[in-house]
């Protein structure tokens, strides 16, 4: 449960704050509803008994299109039905209050977008975002459930998911972008993300050398929780909402 004495300092933090970066994790989603990656709640498992590090790969698309975009298209049926959260709407809020603001984001359920977010980067992609294995053309497509196996409106070619998977390189912009951001801002919120998973891992560390105020909120701890300046735990939808008091 998050202390009255920690929302109290970050409140202080956000009156005083002129450039605020937000970085989230599938946890602030969680709370609509939407598998995490890891941990109990987590993804592996939960389809046909596969772990994410099978199949969100380019070997694995590579080996087994089908495999792979089935299963997608049940991530895209159960993300279908999913909406935002108060904690998606407080980032969003956040967003409309910070004339210097950006969200990070490693989900990519396009949660964010939907409550109102748009200075943001979703550097691990989108899951209603398909692109050309041949000419890279990127589209979106929002067919649920997308017809197996997907091919290009221009060349007839096979599309995949525009995701990065592991083992792939984030978008050069998305990059340049973050690290801009986080080196910019006075203070970083990390919110609902395990913290294992590079570059993003690496996104804390990044701020807080530049001298922002680093504050982690999460269901539990994290490897990151005792570098960071404060660590609030509690549940996204409940924690996120309470800090527009404050600012
Ligand atoms: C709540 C809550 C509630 C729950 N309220 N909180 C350096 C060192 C070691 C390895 C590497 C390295 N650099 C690169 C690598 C390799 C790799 C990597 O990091 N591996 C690690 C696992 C060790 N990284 C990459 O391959 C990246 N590419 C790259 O760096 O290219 C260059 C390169 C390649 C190879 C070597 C070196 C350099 C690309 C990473 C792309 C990852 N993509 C994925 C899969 C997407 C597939 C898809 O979605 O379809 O993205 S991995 C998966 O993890 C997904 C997530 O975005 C990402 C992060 O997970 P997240 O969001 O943190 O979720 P969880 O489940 O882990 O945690 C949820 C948290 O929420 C928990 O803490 C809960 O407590 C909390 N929570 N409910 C608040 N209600
Ligand atoms: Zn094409």
């Amino acid at each position: 449960m998050a202390r009255g004495s920690d929302l109290g300092i970050l409140k202080e933090k956000l009156t005083d704050a002129r450039a605020i970066t937000v970085l989230t994790g599938a946890g602030i989603s969680a709370d609509s509803g939407v598998p995490t990656f890891r941990g109990v709640d987590g993804l592996d498992g939960l389809w046909r008994n596969y772990r994410s590090e099978e199949l969100a790969t380019p070997e694995a698309f590579e080996r087994d299109p089908r495999l792979v975009w089935e299963w997608y298209n049940w991530r895209r049926e159960l993300i279908a039905t999913k909406q935002p959260n108060s904690a998606h709407y407080a980032v969003a809020e956040l967003e409309r209050r910070y004339p210097r603001f950006w969200l990070i984001t490693q989900n990519v359920d396009g949660l964010h977008r939907a409550a109102g977010s748009r200075k943001l980067s979703e550097i691990h992609g989108n899951i209603w975002m398909v692109r050309c294995t041949a000419c890279r053309r990127i589209v979106e497509n929002r067919d649920v459930p997308i017809q197996i196996l997907p091919t290009c409106t221009d060349c007839r070619r096979l599309v995949r998911p525009h995701i990065v998977w592991f083992g792939e390189s984030l978008a050069e912009e998305d990059l340049h972008r973050s690290y801009a951001a986080l080196q910019s801002s006075d203070l970083c919120l990390i919110i609902g993300t395990s913290g294992v998973v590079y570059p993003a891992a690496g996104f804390a560390a990044v701020a807080k050398k530049a001298g922002a105020f680093v504050v982690e909120i999460n269901l539990d701890k994290t490897p990151q929780s005792h570098f960071v300046d404060l660590s609030i735990q509690g549940r996204a939808k409940e924690v996120v909402p309470l800090l527009l008091s404050g600012c």
